[in-house]
Parts: structure tokens; sequence; C-alpha cells
């Protein structure tokens, strides 16, 4: 019988050459795994069922390469990419590795730095438009202080903007329609990062020269490190039309950034943005921004990568349950009160409509003890996840006796 949770090129799961290739590195200590190069990884990403591979700049040119060293690595990667049929759909420069960006790329107080961070980027853009990518990421690892007396944080905003407008004008110039997608995270590697959250890249983003061209990706561990809800962000983030691209993976609360597998600490909260993003008909990349533990050898690697895209598909087969659990979906139908003359009243401002609804009693008390049945609804979401809805499980228990 085959694997209902196989992955295949349309389901859209990438990775970037940086996950699957991680090496193993933590600030306290040294690599754990030999690197692989990434006509390696393209085959092993295909060969899983994987759609495609993103990349930064210097994961596959090295800082400092020379052109020929340059064009033999795009060339053997280009070429595994035709061999093994991967895609590369998204592309972003690596403007945190380089100690040139220690105190950030563009909103360094250093005009050199951030004019040298501009050339960077349009070359790494060039890049990405050869490859094929159509989303362009800006991550700010370093766009951030520790010294508040740096007093920069208006400069560094308006900066960071006069970046982001030069390049969405520099894509149009190139024809290359780029779709740039903004990244939050908190804090690390600086104390505190710039645009710490989606809704502060929202609330950006408006302020942009070319608004269209910019959204979202948010990363599952990034909003979670800050103890906020990730689907929610997401949610607000589709609401508003910008969910241009995602980082999957997941998290411990208030820890450092852990990239961990996707469902690997919170299955519950992987499985509402599995569904949301299911529900909402979000068509782009499922991108897994996530690498394997640090003790895990090669094959380790392998177990990881695969495990992301089947949680993804097992929840995203619990979310078609859910939608089809005639209990849920009768809690869900109990849960939502409807009333269309109130409707009518609410749903368009005008004075009658106003005066109307001023002059309206409402029985404060009844809708005060209303029971909105959200224990039993969250229990059944519980057993449908725990496997046991849609049938009892087979292992009998004593004095219990099982009925198929
Ligand atoms: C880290 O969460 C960042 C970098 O890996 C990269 O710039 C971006 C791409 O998804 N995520
Ligand atoms: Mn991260
Ligand atoms: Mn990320």
């Amino acid at each position: 019988m085959s694997d209902p949770f196989q992955p295949t090129r349309a389901d859209k799961f990438t990775f970037g050459l940086w996950t699957v290739g991680n090496v193993g590195r933590d600030p306290f200590g040294e690599p754990t795994r030999p690197p692989l190069s990434a006509p390696h990884l393209v085959e092993k990403l295909a060969g899983l069922g994987a759609y495609g591979v993103n990349l930064h700049d210097n994961d596959l040119v090295p800082a400092g390469a020379r052109a020929a060293e340059r064009d033999r690595l795009v060339r053997e990667f280009t070429q595994a990419l035709a061999d093994h049929g991967l895609a590369v759909p998204m592309a972003t420069t690596n403007l945190f590795s380089d100690p040139a960006f220690k105190d950030g790329a563009f909103t360094s107080a250093d005009a050199r730095v951030r004019a040298y961070a501009l050339q960077k980027t349009m070359l790494s853009m060039d890049l990405g438009h050869e490859l094929g990518a159509q989303t362009y990421v800006f991550w700010g690892g370093r766009e951030g202080t520790e010294v508040e007396a740096s007093s920069k944080l208006l400069d560094a905003l308006s900066w960071f903007r006069d970046s982001l407008n030069f390049l969405a004008e520099y894509s149009e110039s190139q024809g290359y329609g780029y779709r740039f997608a903004l990244e939050p995270k908190p804090n690390e590697p600086r104390g505190d990062l710039f645009f710490p959250t989606a809704g502060s890249m929202l609330g950006f983003i408006a302020t942009l020269g070319r608004p269209e061209r910019f959204g979202v990706n948010p990363e599952f561990a990034h909003e979670t490190m800050a103890g906020l809800n990730f689907t929610h962000a997401v949610a607000q983030v589709i609401d508003a039309g910008k969910l241009f691209h995602i980082d999957l993976n997941d998290q411990k609360m208030g820890r450092f950034d852990q990239d961990l597998r996707f469902g690997a600490e919170n299955l519950k909260a992987a499985f509402f943005l599995v569904k949301l993003l299911e529900d909402s008909g979000y068509d782009g990349p499922r991108h897994f921004d996530a690498h394997a533990l640090r003790t895990e050898d090669e094959g380790g690697v392998w177990a990881f990568a695969r495990g992301c895209m089947r949680t993804y598909l097992i929840l995203k087969d619990k979310a078609r349950q859910f939608h089809e659990d005639p209990d849920i979906q009768a809690a869900l139908a109990a849960y939502r009160v409807e009333d269309e003359e109130l409707a009518g009243l609410t749903r368009k401002f005008s004075p009658e409509n106003a005066q109307t609804l001023k002059a309206r009693t409402f029985d404060r008390e009844m809708l005060g003890q209303r029971g909105p049945g959200l224990e039993q609804l969250d229990q059944l979401t519980a057993e449908l996840l725990l496997g046991v809805r849609g049938g009892l499980s087979t292992r009998s228990r004593p004095g219990v006796e099982v009925t198929t």
C-alpha cells in the first residue's frame, strides 16, 4: 500500500541549503557533521519528495570567491537542479555572517557598511533571479542593538526603509519582478532586533515606496520565542494579504532560536497552523527553516527533513478529519450564534441602524450564562490528534469491553 504521507512536488515543501547543510556548530561547540555539497543536498531532497531549495548567496558562493569559482559553483548547482527537478522559489542574502555587518547591515551607523550591504544584496538578487527565485527574503539578523545610547532608532528605521526602497526599484529596473518577504525576529543574534514581530513588519510595509511588492515571511520559532501565538500572527498576515512566504519549524517558548524539526515540540500549535494555512488556501512554499539536532549524523539530517514533511502531511490529514468529524462540526455549529436581524443592523452603519440598535434591549444575564461548549470542542480536538476519534482504540483495558 502506498504511503499516504509520502511528500510530492505538489506539496511545495522547500528547505534552505543552510538547513539540511547545517554542520551542527553552535555558540558552545564545533561542527559535528562534515559539510555537504549543494548538488548532494539537491539530490537527497529530491529523493525525499521536496519541491525546492532556497539559499543565501554565500550558501552557494563563498564570500570573496573569484568569478570563475562562482560560475563553476552556480553551474554545478543549476545542473543538479535540472537533473533532479528541484525549483529555487526563494533567495536571500547573508547580511549577518561577515564581521562588516557586526553592528547592522542596512541599519549600520557606518554609511560605508550600508552601501556595501546594498551592493551585496543586488549581486545576490542577480543570483537568485538567475536561479529562478521569485520571492526574496530579508531577515535582519544584525539589524538591532545592545546599546541604546547608540541613539539610532529613528535613523535605523529610515535607513532600512531607504535600502528596501532602493532594492525594490533595482528589482523593477532589472525586470526581476521579485516579491519581497520581510522576516521578523525579536532578538538573537543581537540583544534586540528591529522589527521584532509579524505585526511590526505589517506596519512598516505601509511606509514603503512600493508596499504592494512587500509581504511577510513569518517564522514559527521567532514569534514563539517571544511568547506569542504564531498562528494568530499568521492569521493577521493572511488577513492583510501579505503572507508571501513562511518559515516552518518548532520552538520551546522563551528559549534561544532552536529551529527544531516541524512538530517536534508543539504538535497542537502545529496542527492549528497547518489547518489555518490549508483552510486559507495559501499556495506558497511550505519552507522548513530548521535543522537537525547537533547530535545527529547525516542519516539524522535526512530523518529530520523527512519528519518535517511527514508531520505537515499527517497534520494536514488531521485537519481534513476535523472538518469531517460530525461531533466536532456539531460543536462548532453550536458555538457560533448568528442573528439575521442584528446582522442587518450592524453590517453597515446608518443613522437608522444606530438608533434602532441603541434602543434595542439585550438580556445580559442570558448572554453571560450561555455555555459555548469550548471544553467539549477542545477535548474532541485533542482526541482527534491523539488518534482515537473515528473508532475506539483496539487496545482493550481491564474491565472495559471494546466495541468496534
Ligand atoms: C533565519 O530565520 C533566517 C535566515 O535563515 C534566512 O535569512 C531566512 C530565510 O528563511 N530565515
Ligand atoms: Mn529561526
Ligand atoms: Mn527564518
